[in-house]
């Protein structure tokens, strides 16, 4: 039984398509708590996290906007996150991805506080690692995992607690890379598996040597699930849908191994816009995914034989 903590972030602010802020209620329409609750899990919804507000933050990159919001963001949501590390099993409901930028770096602060080292599961269509500086679009959601890697052009956000080892950071899903972002992840060790290799080796073979690595040194592991991780047929209710993404069983079996290596210690669920759904199937398909990572199963073998 795990003490889940529900942390609404009804982020809208990273990205230009609104929507994203509805996000919590989905999820709680959908009922995430109560598929937890019929798991065998404890569930406590904290509601959602509301920063105040703050003069705007002038930027360099003319194209970056809703910056002051989103550093008001991540520092609530580190809070938050810190917080609920000490208690329990955070799940923060998005919310655009540029929550992430905070829930991370609460989870970090919490690595730091029991010592242990922190691993970073990306699912997602893209690399998120631009920084303010080389973002185009100026959509802040597109930079978290750059903020968590340590990389330098965040002057303006607080300093990321313990920067994650870029070798402590796996990717699965992408199949959308900027410029920019190729070649700052080109001398770095992030771990990138991309559409093509999960076509070649599939989804299992990776995803278990990343588990087995962070089971090796009794690591923290962060999952953050953007909803473009999916193909968009299965799950319409995003604003930067890519084709080519995960099959309905692709990513229930990422969530199946997840759960059976006991391993993950806090989630985001990000990107979803209940406004582009399709009667809240997306929402629905989110909230099975979080079934199946915390113990639903096909068929309970007694013992396993695959
Ligand atoms: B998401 C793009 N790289 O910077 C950009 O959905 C897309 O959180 C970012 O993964 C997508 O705007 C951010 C083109
Ligand atoms: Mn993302
Ligand atoms: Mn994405
Ligand atoms: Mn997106």
């Amino acid at each position: 039984m795990t003490h889940c903590i529900l942390i609404g972030a009804p982020v809208d602010s990273g990205q230009k398509r609104a929507g994203c802020l509805m996000g919590p209620a989905a999820y709680r329409v959908a009922g995430l708590a109560q598929t937890l609750v019929a798991l065998g899990h404890g569930v406590e919804d904290r509601g959602d996290v509301s920063p105040a507000p703050r003069d705007p933050v002038p930027h360099a990159n003319p194209a970056v906007h809703h910056l002051a919001e989103t550093i008001g963001w991540t520092e609530a949501l580190s809070e938050a996150g810190s917080d609920a590390m000490a208690n329990g099993f955070p799940i923060f409901m998005g919310g655009d991805h540029s929550l992430s930028l905070g829930s991370v770096a609460g989870v970090a602060r919490h690595a730091v506080r029991v010592g242990r080292p922190l691993f970073v599961l990306w699912l997602d269509a893209h690399t998120d690692f631009h920084t303010p500086e080389t973002t185009q679009s100026g959509n802040l959601h597109g930079t978290p995992v750059a903020y968590i890697a340590g990389r330098l052009g965040f002057d303006d956000f607080p300093p990321f607690p313990a920067p994650v080892p870029p070798a402590n950071i796996c990717m699965f899903g992408i199949r959308s890379v900027d410029e920019a972002e190729q070649s700052a992840l080109m001398p770095e060790e992030v771990e990138i598996n991309d559409m093509r290799v999960l076509d070649e080796r599939g989804i299992g073979a990776p995803l278990r040597e990343f588990l087995a690595r962070v089971e090796a040194v009794n690591g923290l592991l962060h999952v953050s699930l953007d909803v473009d991780f999916l193909d968009p047929t299965i799950a319409p209710a995003v604003g930067t849908t890519v084709p080519g993404g995960t099959t309905f069983r692709e990513a229930h079996l990422v969530m199946e191994l997840l759960h059976e290596s006991g391993l993950v210690t806090s989630l985001d669920l990000v990107e979803l816009n209940p406004f582009l759904d399709d009667r809240g199937r997306t929402a629905r398909l989110m909230v099975d995914l979080v079934g199946s990572l915390m113990g639903r199963k096909v068929f309970d073998r007694p013992t396993r034989s695959f």
